[in-house]
């Protein structure tokens, strides 16, 4: 097995504790002295830094949310002076303003190991070409995965997001080993590859590094099988870093968060309590060792769980399962939590009748709530009969209702209809929130 820092990622974790320990000392020290909204937090508990002694304290201090980061756009929460910031990304979300991210030259170096780690962990070196189809920009994929592979040593191609088919040609000639981009686009470029005739041994690629969103093991089934490639799980958020916070090793059984530098907790999303490993919860961050904009216990929103079962890998650093669910895109149907990723999965669940892209329409008609999944069909079922198709839809449908329990309309239709993204895909459109 390859590491890119084997004495980290592989560390005791007695030891990893301890250095747990003295980043968090150091960390909390640091933002009392260095930014006012932390200060005024830890004040209003009547928490002084001199209370945190370990990573065992940790639950003493505050969360920070994604408001804070509103409350200070856009530079309040920055720890390090001006003259030390070197780079800036920001994420839009749903709602309101951009939320930014400042980096000091240390912070990009160790954002730089992360990726740089994942990629090994997706059996690269440096002798890999890694194709970089990732957004460039203000998004932190991009820039991520690139400083990541020249940390490595690899040939990187800053290929970003965009015209899919020089993305082929250049797959093609540079013969790139891995690619990085998101699931969902990794899939347009099977669609665009099929259309040109290009066949998946006519590319090198070994290994893919898809995140930024969430998909699912049905997915990844799909996406190396079409693509003749190893399919790895990347996960990250700008205000954390960006990707590589946490990656799949070999085993593909849970993503190793890099705990040496983010420590995750699980809590309860409504009172915020604690969760034991193996219970799911909100996943919450704790940079430990960035300068630029440090977070303290930042709800992600994101919900998963973690275990620190031993990998045969030989990281020790925790796992943390797929992201199943945004407390903020979980949808309220009739009063019935519903996640999209629930939806996707039965959908992927029939054995390839149908494709991966989908679209969720919820809407209020007569004061009930309503929603419709559009799905597309494989071009073999489309152009079989009708009634063929009825049957499908029909079986969806109870399929759906046995998942979430509460009835959707199912709307098959033909291949390529539903609009795809080079980028992050918009799966859901809640015409409620509009009234
Ligand atoms: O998406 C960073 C990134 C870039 C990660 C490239 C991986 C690869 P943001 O734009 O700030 O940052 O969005 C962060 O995206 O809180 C999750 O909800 C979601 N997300 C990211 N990776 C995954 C993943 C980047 N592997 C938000 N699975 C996060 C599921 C993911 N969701």
């Amino acid at each position: 097995m390859r590491y890119f820092n084997k004495k980290i990622e592989c560390m005791d974790r007695k030891e990893l504790k301890d250095l747990q320990s003295r980043r968090l000392v150091w960390l909390v020290d640091y933002v009392y002295n260095n930014v006012p909204a932390y200060r005024a937090k830890m004040d209003a508990v009547s928490l002084k830094p001199s209370h945190i002694k370990s990573i065992d304290d940790i639950g003493k201090l505050p969360f920070t949310a994604k408001q804070d980061l509103r409350d200070n756009y856009p530079f309040g929460l920055f720890a390090a002076k001006k003259r030390d910031m070197v780079r800036i990304h920001a994420s839009s979300g749903t709602t309101g303003k951009l939320t930014v991210a400042g980096y000091t030259k240390r912070d990009l170096n160790d954002w730089a190991e992360c990726c740089a780690r994942a990629l090994v962990c997706a059996g690269l070196d440096r002798n890999s070409t890694v194709h970089v189809a990732y957004g460039y920009g203000l998004f932190t994929g991009g820039l991520g995965m690139h400083y990541g592979a020249e940390k490595l040593g690899a040939m990187t191609v800053p290929a970003s997001g965009g015209n899919t088919a020089r993305q082929i040609l250049l797959l093609k000639d540079f013969k790139a080993d891995a690619i990085c981009c998101t699931p969902s686009y990794i899939l347009y470029i099977a669609d665009e590859m099929e259309k040109m005739g290009v066949k998946k041994e006519e590319l090198s690629l070994k290994a893919g590094l898809f995140g930024a969103e969430p998909w699912s093991d049905n997915m990844r089934v799909e996406i190396e099988n079409r693509l003749g490639l190893k399919a790895y799980d990347i996960y990250g958020l700008s205000e954390i870093s960006g990707p590589g916070v946490a990656v799949d090793c070999a085993y593909q059984n849970g993503k190793h968060v890099f705990e040496d530098l983010f420590f995750p907790e699980i809590v309860d999303k409504d009172t915020l309590e604690p969760k034991p490993y193996g219970e799911d919860g909100e996943l919450v961050f704790t940079t430990l060792d960035k300068q630029g904009m440090p977070l303290i216990r930042y709800r992600t929103r994101d919900i998963c769980s973690l275990t620190d079962e031993p990998c045969k890998c030989g990281r020790t650093h925790v796992r943390m399962t797929r992201v199943f669910g945004r407390t903020d895109d979980m949808l309220i149907i009739r009063g019935v939590n519903v996640f999209p990723s629930q939806i996707e999965s039965v959908l992927m669940n029939n054995g390839g009748a149908v494709e991966p892209h989908y679209f969720i329409t919820v809407d209020r008609v007569n004061m009930t709530d309503t929603i419709e999944v559009q799905v597309e069909v494989n071009e073999k079922i489309f152009s079989d009969e009708v009634g063929k198709l009825e049957d499908l839809r029909h079986k969806l449908e109870r399929d759906l209702f046995a998942m979430i329990g509460i009835n959707a309309a199912v709307k098959l239709v033909s291949p390529n209809t539903i609009p795809r993204s080079d980028g992050k895909a918009k799966r859901v459109n809640d015409l409620r929130k509009l009234t």
